[in-house]
């Protein structure tokens, strides 16, 4: 089973930006898939449940350059 983890990310102006924040989100340990939406500023975030800390995720799109401005 999988779940989903969803963040605003302020900060994305173009569809570059909207990659590096799906790459970064990617590569965080636990991370199946990661979808980014630029006109929402959304990130849909594929995981099994419990297997992922939303500090990482958190701390990965700030890695990036972006900000979270909220997460569920
Ligand atoms: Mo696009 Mo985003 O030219 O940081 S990569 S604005």
């Amino acid at each position: 089973p999988t779940t989903t983890s969803t963040l605003t990310v302020q900060g994305m102006t173009c569809a570059t930006c909207v990659s590096r924040v799906a790459d970064a989100l990617e590569d965080v340990e636990g991370v199946v898939a990661a979808e980014v939406n630029l006109a929402t500023s959304r990130a849909t975030v594929t995981h099994p449940p419990g297997s992922v800390d939303a500090a990482a995720l958190r701390t990965a799109v700030e890695d990036a350059g972006y900000e979270v401005v909220e997460s569920t």
